[in-house]
């Protein structure tokens, strides 16, 4: 019974993602020269993203215009944290982020059902790209955009579940390094801050969790929905890619590049919220 509980966390109708912009190119924040994103590109890998939720799983998909003003609003991940009908709306940890969450929260309360609650702390804050559900716990990253009140703010939205902080050194969020690949597997980098964090999650961690360790950091961000797993493409990342197959044969798989959105260090999480939509009583 509790196994098929917590596969139900991974069970999924709505998607919520947001296109993106043309100022995404020369504005969003990176935290490195990449190289320039090639806009066509991007929109190409955001569409197959799409795709697959779409006409693949049979979800319905809601993409929210991109806002020219907003150059990382195709991010969605980092505007919401939702768990069991309850949309926790976040205060973005990068001020130019933060009006992105006025759409985000109309959507989430609105038409998908989501019970909203916000972020009231002062100096709060919190991205959703920090915020790792396994479906029994949270651990959320403490990085340059998440701070220990927001990690609070996270407690005390979802009381249901511990809540364990984790360093975040090295790269942006928590899940630019790790992600769950399927109920109790957390896929992982192969780095030294990678490793560091997983042991640390190892030492605080309330249930047990297998690790699948990849070669690459990036790769280590999937999509775990409707028990199929969405991760990076055999062009991208070989190896990782290599790993995958090996380590869930039966496993559906899909493959989903992005290398374009990666140079503004975007990953697949980031892209989409996913929800269970609540009938409106
Ligand atoms: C940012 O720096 O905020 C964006 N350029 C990338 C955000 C990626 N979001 C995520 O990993 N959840």
């Amino acid at each position: 019974a509790d196994a098929t509980d917590v596969e139900r966390l991974f069970t999924f109708d709505a998607v919520v993602m947001r296109g993106i912009p043309d100022s995404l190119k020369a504005e969003a924040l990176r935290t490195e020269d990449l190289g320039e994103v090639d806009l066509e590109e991007a929109r190409k890998h955001h569409e197959a993203y799409q795709s697959v939720m779409r006409d693949q799983l049979k979800l319905h998909v809601e993409v929210l215009e991109a806002d020219e003003s907003l150059p990382d609003c195709c991010f969605v991940e980092d505007c919401a944290v939702v768990v069991d009908g309850v949309a926790l709306i976040t205060c973005p940890g990068s001020p130019s982020r933060r009006p992105e969450v006025t759409l985000i929260k109309r959507i989430l309360g609105g038409g998908l059902g989501q019970e909203i609650v916000e972020m009231t702390e002062k100096g709060a804050t919190l991205d959703g790209g920090d915020v790792l559900f396994t479906g029994k716990e949270f651990f959320v990253g403490l990085s340059s955009r998440t701070n220990q009140k927001g990690a609070n703010s996270l407690a005390n939205a979802f009381p249901n579940y511990p809540v364990s902080g984790i360093k975040v050194n090295g790269h942006l969020h928590l899940k630019s390094m790790m992600s769950m690949a399927g109920p109790g597997i957390i896929a992982v980098g192969s780095s030294d801050h990678s490793q560091k964090a997983i042991r640390q999650i190892k030492k605080v961690s309330n249930f047990d969790y297998t690790t699948v360790t990849l070669p690459d950091d990036a790769a280590a961000n999937c999509v775990y929905i409707n028990k199929t797993l969405l991760h990076c493409s055999q062009d991208e990342f070989p190896e990782s890619y290599k790993v995958f197959a090996e380590k869930f044969p039966k496993t559906p798989r899909v493959a989903i590049p992005n290398n374009e959105l990666f140079k503004v260090d975007g990953a697949l999480t980031c892209k989409s919220l996913l929800i269970c939509k609540k009938p409106k009583v």
